[in-house]
């Protein structure tokens, strides 16, 4: 008998309550042992009352990411389908690279409820407090060169949007190339970490951070101004659970059709949430740095900028800041 046998007679029985001893002739374990894999899961946050005596009623599931409850409602083929939950760890996508180089399949998924070390792009940290936000990290391994690869953290960025706006009903923007903003503020960041050889990736981890249930005042101070979670935005507290079901189930099928049909489909969402084209722009590239019109965006996911002279610049990898016209900073520029 196991734990996850007891749950799911529990649940079978949810809004009664089922006495210890049903449960132990249907399950053929003890009423003793019973009760002790109970405590075991109350631990765990399942809010069941009752006792050997009274039976037992299965009151609330745990607000935690636990892989059981994600892949109950998730309709992917591979995505989500093995799970690794940790309450604390210092970076999903550090885990999930590890996997990756142990030859973890595709869709392997590393999600946390605390990260002690997240990290942004180019060495910047990412802030993941304890059970307040989506803080995971997938495997991909898809047959690409790796001069694509940005083109799928487009397609993670457009699922993400959509995942949100399915969910909540919200409309986010994404600035290039994938911060998903809401009024100009910072609501989820994407890392795609790779593993390549000159012709091909050997595997890619695509790291997502979603703010759901901070409160402004919770921010470090510095992020206050430039960073928002969803629960701010609809000013209640928002599940997790169902949003990152949302999120494997959007990313695992625009992420099929990219790799059967290309990038044209992603290109033409990304255009349909995107709050950067039309905008003064300010765009650090490696070691340069210029100003312009961001005026397109190229087939390839490239972003597209026409500088003060009408020259066309096209940008693949950087850090865009949305400048009002006079150059100043239009949005917090995180
Ligand atoms: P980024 O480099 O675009 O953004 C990092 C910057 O964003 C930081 O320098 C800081 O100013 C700001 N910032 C930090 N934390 C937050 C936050 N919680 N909300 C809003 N702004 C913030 C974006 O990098 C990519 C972030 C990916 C995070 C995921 S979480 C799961 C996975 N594991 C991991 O270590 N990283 C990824």
């Amino acid at each position: 008998m196991s734990r996850e046998q007891i749950l799911d007679y529990l649940e079978q029985n949810r809004g009664r309550h089922v006495s210890g001893a049903d449960m132990s002739r249907t399950l053929g374990v003890s009423r003793s042992a019973i009760w002790k894999q109970i405590e075991t899961l109350r631990a765990q946050g399942y809010g069941i009352t009752g006792g050997p005596n009274q039976g037992y009623l299965l009151e609330s599931l745990p607000d935690l990411l636990y892989p059981r409850e994600i892949q109950k409602g998730l309709h992917t083929r591979c995505f989500g389908r093995q799970v690794y939950h940790l309450r604390s760890v210092s970076s999903t996508n550090q885990i999930a690279q590890d996997l990756g180089r142990r030859g973890y399949p595709e869709g392997t998924l590393v999600v946390a409820e605390e990260q002690t070390a997240g990290r942004g792009r180019w060495q910047r940290f990412w802030w993941s407090p304890p059970e307040t936000g989506v803080w995971l990290s997938l495997v991909l391994r898809p047959q690409l060169a790796p001069y694509r690869v940005p083109q799928i953290t487009l397609v993670a960025g457009v699922s993400c949007a959509r995942a949100i706006e399915d969910y909540l009903g919200l409309h986010p923007g994404i600035k290039w190339p994938n911060d998903i903003v809401y009024d100009g503020r910072k609501l989820c960041g994407i890392l795609v970490e790779m593993e390549a050889a000159a012709e091909q990736v050997h595997f890619l981890v695509i790291g997502i951070g979603i703010n759901v249930n901070q409160e402004l005042a919770d921010f470090p101070p510095d992020l206050r101004d430039a960073a928002v979670s969803l629960g701010m935005i609809a000013g209640r507290r928002v599940e997790r659970l169902p949003l990152v079901q949302r999120f494997l189930d959007a990313f695992e099928e625009d992420y099929d059709r990219y790799c059967r049909d290309g990038f044209a489909a992603a290109r033409q969402a990304w255009l349909s949430y995107q709050v950067t084209l039309g905008k003064a722009v300010r765009v650090q590239a490696g070691p340069e740095e210029f100003t312009g019109e961001a005026c397109g965006l190229d087939d390839d996911g490239s972003l597209l900028v026409r500088l003060g002279g009408g020259q066309v610049r096209r940008c693949i990898a950087g850090e865009v800041t949305l400048l009002k016209e006079d150059g100043e900073r239009y949005d917090p520029g995180l």
